[in-house]
């Protein structure tokens, strides 16, 4: 299979518990590359361009207070079928729903606070690294 690529944010909660080298650990020792990474933080108009596919969701309004709230860290993984294998690592959008093992299990409160996003599809991939990375941020 071909490499591809995944764009993922260790977000607010996982910044602020202390888990952004415990969640690097897991994303190196299960095969992925960084391609690009920062701590950034987003403003209410990044976070209500990122998520505007949950604009009419009801809980919009608390997703873009929380991916606000403070620093997160933006990265792009390179693997084998990179998306839905970081997919799997991290677990479901429900920590309680997610499987042992997962970023999300481990480290997740909450569906609402759930320590990690990653891209859903290759083309979302690229349209989310491209909104955060300039093209010689990318290694
Ligand atoms: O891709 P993933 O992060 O697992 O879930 P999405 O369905 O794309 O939702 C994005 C984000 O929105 C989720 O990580 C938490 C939040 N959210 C929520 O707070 N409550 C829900 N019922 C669904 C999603
Ligand atoms: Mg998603």
């Amino acid at each position: 299979m071909a490499k591809n690529r995944t764009f993922t944010m260790l977000k607010p909660d996982a910044v602020e518990n202390g888990n952004i080298g415990a969640i690097l650990e897991l994303i190196n020792t299960s095969g992925f590359r960084i391609v690009a990474m920062k701590l950034t933080q987003m403003s209410r108009k990044d976070a209500e361009t990122f998520y505007a596919v949950h604009n009419e969701r009801p809980f919009f309004g608390e997703l873009v207070e929380y991916m606000t709230r403070g620093p997160i860290v933006a990265a792009v993984l390179e693997k084998d079928n990179a998306v839905e294998d970081f997919r799997t690592l991290f677990g479901a959008t429900n920590p309680a729903e997610a499987a042992e093992g997962t970023i999300r299990k481990k480290y997740a409160a909450s569906i609402g606070e759930n320590a990690v996003h990653g891209s859903d599809s290759d083309e979302n991939a690229n349209i989310e690294a491209a909104f955060h990375f300039a093209g010689r941020e990318l290694f």
